[in-house]
């Protein structure tokens, strides 16, 4: 999906606070002029293909009126105690044709029986009431954060728990399974999506999606090997870079000159998606409800950098050839057919092939994007772009793995011919694009 956004909204914008106590009263809750569709609409505009919802943060607050505690929306004056925030959101994303996502704390500061197997019942009965009410849910996001001290139902202690071994995260995933079998589940240690290894909202350079997945554990994290992924590595857990807008992840009016600029968002783009992996960004809702100003600015100029940058592949109407082919079928010519389900590759026995993209005159970029065939794997080991001067081939730029999506940005350049050299790759590479961009500021 490569870029969609995260919502961290619940008490703590009233408080003042990232991580809340467990103590706070239901009746801070309450946004003067809430609205779902503006939130959705600003990330829509911005390019998001999805929403992820804090339906829960550490403190405990309930974004939706749970059956299961009063500590919800529905002790709250907001909406005279009638309202709903997951579902308001859930169909503000329907509406603006946005997947929706669910974060459910595993950590919860306000409950009583915070650290004993009780507690489970408890989290699980949560996460069924939000996977059977709100549609279809594509991603839910398990936190391991856990700094021990809260209120627990008044024993305001320190509690413990082994990550290893207390959530017994397999049958939480069998829940989910059986419930919403398409949704992929997000922690350090996936088991579909792996937190990127930290919350700068960068992928490691290389950035394998492949994972030695069992060597680790919910909110017990290696970041440096999740910044990289494992090769070879035995599952496939995609890295997911989760970064916010603000020095936060909630509003803070004292943080209204910290927002983002364009230009770094643009930078984290690069950083994330231009990895190989998925860029999740966060936005914060102010004490209205609605995203602020200088974010839906930011955000707005974010997208047209964007568009404008990869309106025009300099790559199209290019004869492309290569100096092995596996057949017409697998054509070189398919790199810049705009289409993900077809992929220039060679025989067997040919890992370190080449291919030319002839353009009809010369261009200027210093973007080039490439993408492999993801359903045949990362295969690609080590690459070099190489451009046509002065009668002679230059090397332009180099890079490890590709993925889904390799972004290169470099010097501009004029050329009129570009060439792809694989350098190492175990099998035969399936490299399904190939496109040049001008950047645009
Ligand atoms: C962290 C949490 O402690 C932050 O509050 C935030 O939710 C972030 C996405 O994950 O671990």
């Amino acid at each position: 999906m490569e870029f969609y956004g995260f919502i961290h909204f619940t008490i703590n914008a009233f408080t003042d606070k990232e991580w809340g106590y467990g103590d706070e009263s239901p009746s801070l809750f309450n946004p003067t002029d809430f609205d779902a569709e503006q939130i959705a609409r600003i990330a829509a505009t911005a390019g998001m293909k999805g929403l992820i919802l804090t339906c829960k943060h550490h403190d405990g607050f309930c974004l939706w009126p749970s059956k299961y505690t009063e500590h919800s929306v529905k002790n709250s004056p907001w909406r005279n105690g009638r309202g709903d925030v997951v579902k308001e959101i859930a169909a503000a994303c329907r509406k603006y044709r946005l997947k929706f996502g669910i974060y459910l704390s595993p950590w919860d500061r306000n409950h009583k029986d915070y650290g004993r197997p009780e507690y489970l019942i408890y989290f699980r009965n949560q996460l069924r009431e939000l996977l059977t009410s709100y549609g279809p849910i594509f991603e839910i996001f398990f936190d391991g954060a856990n700094g021990g001290d809260g209120y627990y139902g008044g024993a305001r202690e320190t509690r413990r728990i082994d990550r290893d071994t207390y959530y017994d995260w397999p049958t939480t995933w069998n829940l989910v399974r059986s419930l919403q079998p398409d949704t992929c589940l997000f922690s350090d240690a996936g088991p579909d999506v792996r937190w990127v290894g930290n919350e700068r909202g960068i992928a490691g350079d290389p950035c394998w999606s492949t994972l030695n997945r069992d060597d680790f554990a919910p909110g017990r994290a290696d970041e440096t090997r999740l910044n990289r992924g494992d090769r070879p590595g035995s599952h496939w857990v995609p890295a997911e870079c989760d970064v916010s807008i603000r020095p936060g992840w909630f509003y803070h009016a004292n943080e209204d000159s910290k927002v983002k600029s364009a230009s770094t968002l643009v930078d984290l783009y690069y950083l994330s998606v231009g990895r190989g992996a998925s860029f999740l960004l966060n936005l914060a809702p102010d004490r209205r409800g609605q995203i602020p100003a200088t974010d839906v600015n930011s955000l707005r100029e974010f997208r047209r950098i964007l568009g404008a940058t990869f309106s025009i592949d300099y790559a199209q109407g290019a004869h492309v050839t290569a100096s092995k082919t596996r057949g017409s079928r697998f054509s070189p010519q398919t790199v810049i057919d705009r289409r993900h389900d077809t992929y220039w590759t060679t025989d067997d026995q040919i890992t370190r092939p080449e291919l030319i993209i002839n353009l009809r005159r010369e261009q200027t970029f210093n973007v080039v994007r490439v993408r492999e065939y993801l359903p045949l794997g990362q295969r690609v080991e080590a690459f070099a772009i190489d451009v046509w001067k002065d009668n002679e081939w230059r090397e332009y730029a180099r890079g490890t793995s590709i993925g889904n999506c390799k972004l290169i940005r470099e010097k501009p350049m004029t050329t009129t011919k570009v060439r792809l050299r694989i350098t190492q790759s175990p099998v035969c590479p399936a490299i399904s694009e190939l496109a040049l961009f001008a950047e645009q500021l």
